[in-house]
């Protein structure tokens, strides 16, 4: 039986903080917080997505040029539910896929990305945009099958620009290609007026999150980039 929530029970992000923007694996923050990593091609709307769970107009950067976020870029988040409270980072990754950059700095930038996705033990979630206009393609697979027995969400984003039927048919897709269950596949509009989909997402990053070992933030203070 579905649990009912009231208003005041449902999770919702409180407080959304800019970080630090990682250029290599030594600029990635120390701590222990769980990490939720924006991953997806140039211009599908991660940061975006980012801003609208957030309830921001532009903590992350945006742009329609595509190639805009150039670094990992970490937020810490704030949840609170009912009077529970949970932290995570929100990770707004580059874009890959984006021609413009010079070959020899792809190639540096997809290193870092897959050492990152690959070996960070702070990463608890994997939130793969997909758009909804193009689907899963061969770099979506790939990201996917790096990811290994991480644990992932697709995003199916700017899903305003598909009628309801053709978002069904997309997120059978997704699953099926990005071989993920029914509870990991979300559509989403990100745009001010055009928002939807946000608060599913915010109450399935938040279960994973709270039910995650807990550590007192100020006693966390090992290199995470040692872990890696
Ligand atoms: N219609 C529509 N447009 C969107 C949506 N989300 C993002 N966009 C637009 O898509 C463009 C790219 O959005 P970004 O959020 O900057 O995309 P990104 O994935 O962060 O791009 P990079 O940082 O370049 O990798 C912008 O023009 C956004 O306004 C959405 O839900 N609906
Ligand atoms: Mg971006």
């Amino acid at each position: 039986m579905e649990e009912h929530k009231s208003g005041k029970d449902k999770p919702r992000i409180i407080r959304s903080d800019f970080v630090t923007s990682a250029y290599d694996l030594d600029g990635i923050p120390v701590g222990c917080l769980p990490e939720v990593a924006f991953v997806g091609r140039s211009n599908v709307g991660k940061s975006s997505l980012l801003n609208a769970l957030c309830g921001r107009k532009s903590l992350a950067i945006t742009a329609k040029r595509p190639g805009r976020t150039q670094a990992l870029n970490f937020f810490k988040v704030e949840f609170a539910c009912g009077e529970s409270r949970a932290l995570a980072h929100f990770v707004d990754l580059p874009g890959f896929g984006y021609a413009k950059v010079s070959k020899s700095l792809r190639n540096q930038w997809s290193e870092f990305l897959v050492t990152y996705l690959g070996k960070s033990r702070q990463l608890e979630i994997v939130m793969i945009l997909v758009d909804a206009r193009r689907g899963p393609e061969e770099e979506e697979l790939w990201i996917r099958e790096l990811c290994g027995d991480k644990r992932c969400l697709a995003l199916i984003t700017k899903a305003d620009k598909l009628k309801q039927a053709e978002i069904g048919l997309m997120a059978n897709r997704v699953r099926e290609e990005l071989c993920l269950g029914r509870e990991s596949v979300f559509s989403v509009a990100s745009l001010p007026g055009k928002r939807k989909g946000t608060e599913r997402v915010i109450e399935s990053i938040y279960q994973r999150i709270s039910g995650r070992e807990e550590f007192p933030e100020d006693e966390l203070d090992e290199d995470i980039t040692e872990e890696l």
